[in-house]
């Protein structure tokens, strides 16, 4: 869920999503004046969102917990055809309003950030809530009367963990998908060469200054997800580098809440690549492993093709080798 996060990141990881479709009800909203920063409330009746779900670790390792001021805010779905609806009570109305990057959920706010560490070494963030349970025929009715928010045919490029051959793609915006959102600029979908199926992602190549910019938007522009705490990942995909001195690879950097801390920090934690598929070895798999923190984090892919030629890359996947 989109409450929860580090730079944006969601957690795509299959299996741990429990509800389909957030609402939120009026209570107040805000637009907001991204120049001056000035916010004022903005009527509204019902919404939809997409998301996928939270974890503890999501939880107690995100960046600045971000809570809706009053109205009720809801999941959809979830175990049993129950679901989840939750209000929040600020302890103070001072909060500047913020706006999720990822969501574009923008009536939100950040509770007070602590002063200290509690005797466990975690910094708690402390707020009111209110939890009920949603039950099947409520949720049917929120269904019925939510308005949906027309994406107008949008699709996306998404990296679905569990294997993806891209064939598939671009998935339409308005269909729930649990996978990690591609916004960079950069990678395109393309039917020019493909190892599976007749579709893949290309990218031109850059140079080595370029591939300094790749690294340093890692946080801002290519597919995250959460980390788990102490867990041995590996990421495998085929690489395909077309044309002379060019190289295709892939590129990872987490960032991870500091000791003693527990907000993320843009540092990173770990940065990894895989081995390169070179001019004239054709498709070639690459791949990596890395291990998260101690405290977990978010993870940040990067796309990379260094050369003057293109680089193509397919049938992508990553999962958890170890879990403590
Ligand atoms: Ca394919």
């Amino acid at each position: 869920m989109g409450l929860f996060f580090g730079f944006g990141a969601v957690n795509p990881w299959p299996g741990e999503a429990t509800y389909q479709q957030g609402f939120f009800t009026p209570g107040r909203s805000y637009r907001v004046d991204r120049q001056t920063g000035k916010s004022w409330s903005d009527g509204c009746r019902f919404a939809t969102f997409w998301t996928t779900g939270p974890s503890i670790e999501g939880i107690r390792h995100g960046w600045h917990p971000l809570v809706r001021p009053e109205g009720l805010m809801g999941y959809v779905g979830g175990r049993d055809g129950w679901g989840v609806g939750l209000t929040s009570v600020p302890a103070d109305s001072d909060h500047l309003c913020k706006i999720c990057p990822a969501w574009a959920e923008f009536h939100v706010i950040g509770p007070p950030i602590p002063q200290k560490a509690d005797n466990d070494g975690y910094w708690r963030v402390s707020y009111r809530r209110r939890m009920v349970g949603l039950p099947p025929e409520v949720q049917e009715l929120i269904r019925k009367e939510a308005k949906l928010i027309d994406f107008g045919g949008q699709q996306a490029l998404m990296i679905r963990l569990d294997g993806e051959d891209f064939e598939d793609q671009p998935l339409p915006l308005a269909t729930p998908q649990r996978g990690m959102r591609f916004v960079d600029r950069l990678v395109k979908l393309t039917e020019e060469r493909a190892h599976s199926g007749k579709k893949a992602i290309v990218m031109q190549g850059i140079g080595p200054q370029g591939l300094k910019k790749v690294q340093e938007r890692l946080y801002n522009e290519h597919p995250q997800c959460r980390s788990d705490l102490n867990t041995k990942y590996r990421l495998e995909c085929w690489a395909f580098a077309d044309g002379p001195d060019t190289e295709a690879f892939v590129i990872a950097r987490q960032a991870g809440p500091p000791d003693g801390s527990f907000y993320l920090q843009k540092e990173s934690i770990g940065s990894h690549r895989t081995d390169s598929a070179r001019s004239g070895e054709g498709w070639k798999k690459v791949a990596m492993e890395f291990n998260s923190g101690p405290r977990g984090g978010v993870l940040s892919l990067g796309f990379a093709v260094v050369g003057p030629g293109k680089g193509y890359f397919g049938d992508f996947r990553m999962w958890k080798v170890t879990e403590h």
